[in-house]
């Protein structure tokens, strides 16, 4: 009895003195890090930031202190891709579909219907094809650290239910402030209005624009059903966000702290990505139940669809992204085999 007390005692205490030694035999200066986002708090977004500021926190003996900014609270996603770059704010998450400004490349993944599942997204994004684009960033002053999941896009609006391409004609819809998102509204019949997502919620509200495509979690969690009548359920582009640090400030860190930053956006990917998944299984029953009318499209619609936005995709090959757009199809049907 008094061994085992005595073992219990000398491993509890072994295990309470190494775990601050283990954290401060390793470089980490206490640090304030600012990690600005566009959705609320409550939603995916949010959810995944807390958990990478707990997981920083873990890892690093309570010394990289990360707060979140939610609701584009430091600036919508251009802005704040901005401020990384000139060192003002440390880090934040995104959509990729903004940084088309910075790294061209990027628009391959807004083009329409290239991935079937989240499952192929995984792959592409995680595998070298997703870690090429990432690496880009670094010469612009960004480090592309991880791919969450925003989710496959749907329709909303205020006018009317889509059941048909044509249903779209006249209808003002806000894109994101991306060329290829722009080409293919445009494409379907639409007027695509670009706007940032920080705009969003009040264009809707005064009737500057009558609709918007975005991810039913997003849907729900922004809140869009109080001024959308409409949702059409055609999953027409799978949407990546990136996670992005500021290289300026990441090129000051020392090799302990990126190791802790890397394994924790890792960890995060992982938790949100699950977490998404498991909100939007909830999402379409949840807008249903705050009165929106849903409609999916049907396969049919789809092919029509599919027909119709070949211009825009021949525009993007045409512009340069033709061996980009193979090599992406080429990784996809990697995965589909
Ligand atoms: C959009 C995107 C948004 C992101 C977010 C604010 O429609 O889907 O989810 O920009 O980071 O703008």
């Amino acid at each position: 009895m008094k061994l085992l007390r005595s073992v219990l005692l000398a491993t509890g205490l072994a295990a309470a003195i190494l775990a601050p030694v283990a954290a401060s035999a390793q470089d980490i200066k206490p640090r304030l890090i600012r990690f600005g986002y566009g959705l609320s708090e409550s939603s995916n977004q949010g959810r995944a930031v807390k958990f990478f500021v707990e997981e920083m926190s873990k890892r690093s003996g309570g010394k990289l202190k990360v707060k979140g900014f939610a609701d584009a609270s430091l600036g919508s996603d251009i802005q704040m891709q901005n401020a990384l770059i000139g060192g003002a704010q440390e880090m934040m998450v995104g959509s990729t579909a903004t940084l088309v400004g910075i790294v061209k490349d990027f628009a391959v993944f807004d083009l329409p219907f290239l991935f079937n599942n989240e499952q192929e997204a995984d792959a592409v994004f995680d595998g070298p094809f997703g870690q090429k684009l990432a690496a880009k960033l670094n010469e612009k002053g960004l480090v592309g650290l991880v791919y969450w999941e925003n989710g496959f896009r749907n329709l909303t609006n205020s006018k009317r239910p889509v059941e048909k391409v044509e249903d779209l004609k006249g209808i003002k819809l806000r894109v994101m402030q991306n060329p290829v998102y722009i080409d293919m509204f445009n494409g379907f019949g639409a007027n695509a209005v670009p706007l940032s997502f920080s705009e969003l919620f009040t264009a809707m509200e005064t009737g500057t624009v009558d609709g918007q495509e975005n991810p039913v979690t997003t849907i729900q969690s922004s809140k869009f059903y109080e001024v959308q009548k409409y949702l059409t359920i055609s999953k027409h582009v799978y949407s990546p966000w990136i996670v992005l640090a500021s290289k300026r400030w990441y090129d000051g860190l020392s090799a302990d702290e990126r190791k802790i930053i890397a394994e924790a956006a890792a960890a995060s990917r992982d938790f949100e990505r699950k977490d998404s998944r498991d909100a939007s299984k909830q999402s379409i029953a949840y807008l249903k139940d705050k009165g929106m009318q849903i409609n999916e499209l049907s396969d049919a619609e789809l092919g029509r669809m599919r027909e119709m936005v070949k211009p825009a995709m021949d525009k993007f090959a045409a512009e340069g992204g033709a061996d980009l757009l193979n090599e992406l199809q080429g990784e996809i049907n990697k995965v589909r085999k």
